[in-house]
């Protein structure tokens, strides 16, 4: 699921003095080079019916507002950062997997704990939107997906305090309508593009030429166009400060439920995530493994080793059992195929690492 704060920072100032709930509300950031220069961070959804968004100057809010009892506030970020903290360690406690990506969003995979059920994470999501409204005294909105892309546009699609499922099965039928500028990566320009060659929905770009695409996009963006219009995504959630790892996906010839035709095939995925490794002299401490299924849904398993080690049976060992294991756990079918190893360390830097990890900020 992805998890996303509504009106984060006036949302926050609302909670801070309760007296000014249900008056339009603007946090703005101040330029100080005259009294109303500068900009709108945001504002609580009553100041939004009055036109007033991110990013338009504080004088025009204040034009739209004129007629109006509204607030106006300076950002303070120290405050929304203490609040942000105090949200993000609710979420860490009901993810398997946790990342947070800016102030007021998270990434949760829950698909362990909800054993895969999408009614079992319905309900989680409700609790945990509960647990942050009796908490915190905050709202926010949820997008659960069977991967990162689709959980992100869903959460976008019921906002303020919304609560949006679409299951594996129905992400074809969800996106499809979606102006093609929902997807992470389609701005403007490639708005304007996309439309000149007569696309304009999500539907539009999955029903044209993956070929065409390539040539006018490059052949890295015109994939992942084409992928993303079809709701395929397989990035894992990844607490920041994991990202440094090394990872190998591949596309089985046929979906199978076959552990020899997996593991033959992860064993030749370790054997080049192994000589990446190798490259950098770097040892893992964390292996992980993916499994895209052939209705699209995304299933990671991770273990993680007491010692850092450079070895490549561990590594191919660690694999062989966590496929196994998955095999039995769940009755998926297996299109595609990756392996991970992250907790990596150069022995001699390790000390270093691990003040860095701590002294890094999250947002
Ligand atoms: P939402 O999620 O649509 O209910 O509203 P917000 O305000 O939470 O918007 P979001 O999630 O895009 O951004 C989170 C915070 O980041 C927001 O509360 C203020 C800040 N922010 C967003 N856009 C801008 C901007 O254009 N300028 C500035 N200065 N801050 C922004
Ligand atoms: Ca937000």
């Amino acid at each position: 699921m992805l998890l996303d704060l509504d009106y984060f920072y006036a949302q926050c100032e609302e909670k801070r003095n309760p007296s000014i709930r249900g008056k339009p509300v603007v946090v703005c950031v101040y330029s100080g080079r005259s009294e109303d220069s500068g900009a709108v961070s945001t504002a609580n959804y009553i100041a939004r019916r009055y036109g007033v968004k991110s990013g338009i100057p504080i004088s025009l809010a204040k034009q739209k507002l004129k007629d109006v009892d509204a607030v106006f506030l300076p950002v303070d970020h120290p405050f929304y950062r203490e609040v942000s903290e105090k949200v993000m360690a609710i979420l860490r406690n009901h993810a398997d997997q946790f990342e947070q990506v800016g102030i007021d969003e998270a990434y949760l995979d829950v698909t362990q704990r909800t054993s895969g059920s999408y009614e079992e994470t319905k309900e989680l999501a409700a609790r945990i939107k509960k647990d942050i409204l009796t908490q915190q005294e905050l709202t926010c909105s949820i997008g659960v997906g069977p991967n990162k892309l689709v959980a992100k546009i869903a959460a976008d699609m019921q906002k303020p305090d919304g609560l949006t499922m679409i299951e594996a099965g129905q992400v074809g039928r969800f996106l499809s309508p979606l102006q093609v500028s929902r997807l992470v990566g389609v701005g403007r320009k490639t708005e304007k593009k996309m439309e000149n060659m007569g696309i304009r929905t999500v539907g539009d770009l999955a029903g044209f030429d993956v070929q065409r695409l390539v040539e006018v996009f490059g052949r890295k963006l015109g994939s992942y166009f084409h992928n993303a219009s079809l709701g395929i995504d397989d990035e894992p959630v990844q607490e920041r400060g994991e990202a440094e790892s090394m990872s190998k996906i591949s596309t089985l010839k046929e979906n199978t439920r076959k552990l020899e035709v997996i593991i033959e095939e992860a064993d030749k995925l370790c054997d080049k995530v192994y000589a990446k490794l190798l490259d950098r002299g770097l040892s893992f401490r964390s292996v992980s493994i993916l499994v895209v299924a052939s209705d699209l849904s995304v299933h990671t398993r991770s273990k993680t080793i007491e010692n850092p080690t450079k070895d490549l049976e561990v590594l191919k060992k660690t694999v062989r059992d966590l496929f196994t294991k998955f095999l039995k756990e769940s009755d998926v079918e297996a299109r595609r195929v990756g392996v991970k190893a992250s907790n990596l360390t150069k022995e001699e830097q390790k000390q270093k690492q691990i003040t860095n990890f701590f002294g890094s900020s999250n947002d």
